[in-house]
């Protein structure tokens, strides 16, 4: 490994614990994938929750993993998905395993509030409400699981909570803290106007960490039994779309992204919050990024979509490849009906061909199943991106998909036919590499955003996709985007 420093990153997404090794010479990042095991919410008598341990634990095996691969470790940084949090009681230690959004606490709350109560959060946050955000989540505790609210002292959001599992300290990070809906994004502090309303313990919220400081040491029980040094904990958007949109290798400032995984989450990065009526109207938020930028994002149903197709099938025992999927779709030369992604329907259906087929009210074979999923992916993407145009007055030429779903070349080419743009695929390991680009700040602290950029860019291959020119083709793609905006 020669003198290449060792960044490592824990990247926990809804359905993969993973540790990297970032290889850094002084010009260029190498992502080693040293660990990656299953992750999976777990239904306990109809309510889903995290196994924080079992992803901790694994998360030490890879950690341990990074070290005798590739000697001493530089620093680790945390990104996981949104939204979920922990609980610490007044001994200080963890309340239970941490709720999965998926459940439906967030949504009985959400229905109970008037629309003058919904326009107020959104105008004191910026954050788009959503059944999943955590303040929903933290008022259904609230009301249905009484006793864990009445004990708590803390709260922690998944990756602050690993923080303090692994370091022992108690701290939060700006980009996670946005997932909240709690967070006022014009000056990064806890809305006291949200707080007061909804009568919570202010003291709940931790202090906000800056991205490229040390926030703590490995602790010295893990270091000692895992035998490695003790690392520093660095502080980077630990939301799992902040640090994937650090990696976007756009030439300029301005851009469009979709990081592409269970979601997608398709914007732009902004300076400053955009927060207004049509915003709202549109479903779009004003989440954080990396250095006080903002993800101007809007949240869409992604690849779990296709996940869940391609569980229903292997319930039978076979196992199928994305590739076999792509070709199941490819073969399939019907005209397919569309379907919105986001509707509640295929938020966490029990079999999502059969929620497919009862939603289009069509008796539809597994290759239609894809070949529609596919379709309603692209035209969901073409719609949020129409609404950016319109938002931000700006029109854009390129699509850079970023994230673990970019591997899906057949989904690249039909999101560029269907949005007659230019689609850049890459890199995969998005969030690793922004969470390893922001690492490099302990070191040389007056690194910028657009530097860090220039590095990760030099560190990627990316694939481009143009859209169709055969008219027929072309025909077929308008004509299934007429179809979805005259439903949707
Ligand atoms: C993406 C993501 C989204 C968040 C969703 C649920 O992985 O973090 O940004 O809305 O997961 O937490």
């Amino acid at each position: 490994m020669g003198n290449k420093k060792n960044y490592v990153a824990f990247d926990c997404g809804n359905s993969s614990i993973r540790v990297l090794s970032g290889l850094f010479d002084g010009e260029k990042i190498e992502t080693k994938l040293v660990h990656q095991v299953p992750n999976e919410a777990i239904n306990v008598n109809g309510i889903f929750y995290w196994d924080i341990l079992y992803i901790f634990r694994e998360l030490q095996i890879g950690l341990q993993k990074a070290f005798i691969k590739y000697g001493h470790v530089e620093s680790v940084g945390i990104s996981t998905w949104g939204i979920d949090f922990g609980l610490l009681g007044k001994s200080g230690q963890l309340l239970g395993n941490p709720l999965c959004y998926r459940n439906d606490f967030g949504e009985k709350v959400l229905n109970s509030l008037s629309k003058e109560e919904k326009d107020k959060i959104f105008k004191a946050t910026g954050i788009l409400d959503h059944p999943m955000n955590s303040l929903y989540q933290l008022l259904g505790i609230k009301k249905y699981l009484p006793e864990y609210y009445k004990e708590a002292e803390k709260f922690l959001l998944i990756p602050d909570l690993l923080a303090w599992l692994f370091t022992g300290v108690i701290c939060g990070e700006p980009s996670i803290a946005s997932t909240t809906q709690i967070l006022n994004m014009r000056d990064w502090e806890y809305s006291s106007e949200v707080i007061d309303h909804f009568k919570l313990n202010p003291s709940l919220f931790p202090p906000l960490t800056k991205h490229g400081e040390v926030y703590g040491n490995l602790k010295q029980d893990i270091a000692g039994s895992l035998k490695i040094n003790i690392c520093p904990f660095v502080s980077l958007p630990s939301h799992d779309t902040a640090s994937a949109v650090v990696s976007v290798p756009a030439t300029s400032d301005d851009f469009l992204f979709i990081s592409s995984g269970t979601w997608s989450l398709i914007g732009t990065e902004l300076k400053e919050p955009i927060i207004n009526a049509d915003v709202y109207k549109e479903g779009f938020a004003n989440e954080g990024g990396a250095l006080g930028t903002i993800t101007f994002l809007k949240n869409s149903t992604g690849m779990h979509i296709l996940q869940n197709i391609k569980r229903e099938m292997e319930k039978e025992g076979q196992k199928y490849s994305w590739d076999q999927l792509v070709k199941m779709a490819d073969s399939c030369m019907s005209i397919v009906p569309v379907f919105d992604p986001n509707d509640k329907s295929f938020y966490n259906p029990l079999d999502m061909p059969a929620a497919i087929c009862e939603y289009t009210k069509q008796e539809l074979s597994i290759e239609e199943v894809l070949a529609s999923a596919y379709i309603s992916l692209a035209c969901s993407y073409k719609q949020s991106i129409e609404k950016i145009e319109k938002l931000s007055n700006k029109k854009y030429k390129v699509i850079h998909i970023v994230g673990g779903g970019c591997r899906n070349d057949y989904l690249n080419q039909i999101s560029s036919d269907i949005t007659e743009k230019i689609v850049i695929a890459g890199p995969e390991e998005a969030t690793s590499l922004g969470n390893i680009g922001i690492q490099l700040k302990k070191d040389q602290p007056d690194l910028s955003l657009f530097k860090i950029r220039q590095i990760l860019k030099k560190s990627i291959n990316t694939r481009s996709f143009t859209p169709v020119k055969d008219q027929s083709l072309k025909n077929k793609m308008e004509a299934y985007y007429e179809k979805y905006k005259e439903l949707f």
